[in-house]
């Protein structure tokens, strides 16, 4: 069941013993960092803080950060259970590429009542803040070396001048006084693609901020959709129920009337770019300061009893984790769609998600592998992917002691790793210059003939079945408990 607010959430969570309010002053200087940084690390609940030194309204944090909460958030009982409902969505529509069969969506009447509508009751604007003043929200400054404070969950909502289509992403905002914040979207993003199209049309950038409102409307913010997709189509299409929207009150977007804050502004691409971070990141490193785009606030809006919503990065696992993951399981129906052959995908947590791919395939060809190492380069945000590992469809690509064992006994490096260029994750420290830099595909499939391999390939050591069969009937009588399963019994 879909959430309305942010509040029906935490009521939601709180019913299940899965949020746990603090009343005791902490400071959103580092100190809720190093709350929620245990608390998440320790699979805990998610939490809200109602006394936050400095400012009026309390801090929620970590409500994605257990699957039961992520999956919850997606109106499931689990993820496998969320990407079953894509899985079964994706069959029920003639076959079409991805971006084609989301395009399509609007126009199937059965999907057109889950469309992003117009509404005149706006919650999010009962409270117009004057003068503006972010100072007075209670923004964290997550770690002791961060530039400053930041936003970090802000969904920033933009129009491409062009074609007028929305994009909402998540995009950090550094605070740099009352009314001005850096606009971390990368180079890569397309918050980024618009400035640059505002930018050649010498056009001042409209930019509007939402906090809070239903999480899911934050997930699928972060979540890796085709370009032209509007994320809030996708919301009302994962909670079927649409998301209502309002006009803002200085610049001509829409913004989810439930959420909590808005911050209306804009960005003018003829101003020069502005120093941003350093930032503790994903990756467990900071990031270090940057040029990037300026953000002008014009107007902040909120609800009468808001509630702050915000996350930290930093060394995995983190709460992000579980909404990649959730990413993972639900695009792996969308990517079997155009890659059959695909049986299952792991970006694990510890790999910050761009450093490595694990895949499990059906090889039918030689060259396989490689194939799906130059698709996974070429499709989305997976282009960041600095690693891929490529593994048999019988291998579990989330078992990483299979994976070591499969891969490093498959491999003769000079003939199954191979090499490649091009745009590398905006966060990737290691590339010898920012953006890009090399990939490394990793070829672990039993070798198949035309693949550069000239003599026989060992089979699996695999006890026979009539063995197992007198073992299994005898096992109680040899006194060895707890059964464990003998090397070689199949999965
Ligand atoms: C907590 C969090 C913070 C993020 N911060 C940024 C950021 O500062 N800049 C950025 O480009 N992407 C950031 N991302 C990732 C983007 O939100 C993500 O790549 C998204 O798919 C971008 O949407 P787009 O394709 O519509 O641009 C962040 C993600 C999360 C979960
Ligand atoms: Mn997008």
């Amino acid at each position: 069941m879909a959430f309305n607010s942010l509040h029906d959430a935490i009521c939601a969570f709180e019913e299940r013993r899965t949020l746990v309010r603090i009343r005791e002053l902490v400071d959103p200087r580092c100190e809720i960092t190093e709350i929620a940084d245990r608390v998440v690390k320790a699979g805990g609940p998610a939490l809200l803080f109602e006394n936050v030194k400095g400012s009026d309204f309390p801090v929620a944090i970590n409500l994605f950060g257990s699957e039961a909460r992520m999956a919850q958030i997606l109106g499931a009982d689990s993820l496998a259970a969320a990407a079953r409902e894509v899985e079964a969505f994706v069959k029920t529509t003639p076959p079409s590429s991805f971006l084609e069969k989301l395009q399509m969506l609007p126009k199937l009447a059965k999907f057109g009542s889950y469309m992003p509508r117009p509404t005149k009751h706006a919650p999010c604007q009962d409270v117009r803040m004057t003068p503006p003043d972010l100072t007075r929200l209670p923004i964290l400054t997550c770690w002791p070396d961060d530039g400053g404070p930041f936003i970090t969950f802000p969904m920033v909502i933009t129009k491409d001048p062009v074609s007028g289509l929305r994009n909402v992403g998540i995009y950090r905002m550094q605070i740099y006084d009352r009314t001005t914040t850096g606009m971390h979207w990368q180079i890569h993003k397309v918050g980024a693609r618009h400035y640059q199209y505002y930018k050649e049309r010498r056009e001042r950038m409209p930019v509007a901020v939402a906090i809070g409102g239903d999480p899911i409307l934050t997930w699928t913010a972060c979540a890796p959709l085709p370009d032209g997709v509007d994320e809030l189509m996708i919301a009302g299409l994962l909670r079927r129920k649409p998301v209502d929207l309002v006009p803002c009150l200085t610049i001509p977007l829409e913004v989810p009337a439930e959420c909590d804050f808005v911050i209306e502004g804009y960005v003018d691409p003829t101003e020069p770019l502005r120093d941003e971070g350093p930032f503790g990141d994903h990756t467990g490193y900071y990031t270090l300061q940057e040029p990037y785009p300026v953000f002008h606030v014009t107007a902040i809006t909120h609800r009468r009893h808001p509630l702050y919503l915000t996350t930290i990065v930093g060394r995995p696992p983190m709460e992000d984790g579980w909404m990649g993951k959730a990413v993972e399981r639900l695009s792996l129906p969308l990517l079997t769609m155009q890659l059959p052959e695909l049986v299952d995908l792991n970006l694990p947590v510890e790999a910050c998600f761009h450093n490595l791919a694990i895949v499990a395939i059906k090889k039918l060809y030689p060259g396989h592998a490689h194939k799906i190492m130059h698709t996974l380069w070429g499709t989305g945000q997976l282009m960041f992917s600095k690693t891929i590992i490529v593994v048999d469809h019988d291998v579990n690509p989330h078992n990483a002691a299979e994976v070591l064992w499969r891969v490093t006994n498959n491999i003769d490096p000079r003939r199954d790793v191979l090499f490649t260029d091009g745009p590398v994750d905006a966060l990737d420290h290691a590339a010898p210059q920012a953006l890009v830099g090399s990939k490394m595909g990793i070829d672990g499939t039993r070798k198949i003939p035309g693949e550069a391999h000239y003599r026989p390939w060992p089979p699996d050591i695999m006890m026979d079945v009539g063995t197992r069969h007198r073992i299994d009937a005898l096992w109680d009588r040899l006194g060895l408990t707890p059964a464990t399963a003998a090397h070689g019994a199949p999965r």
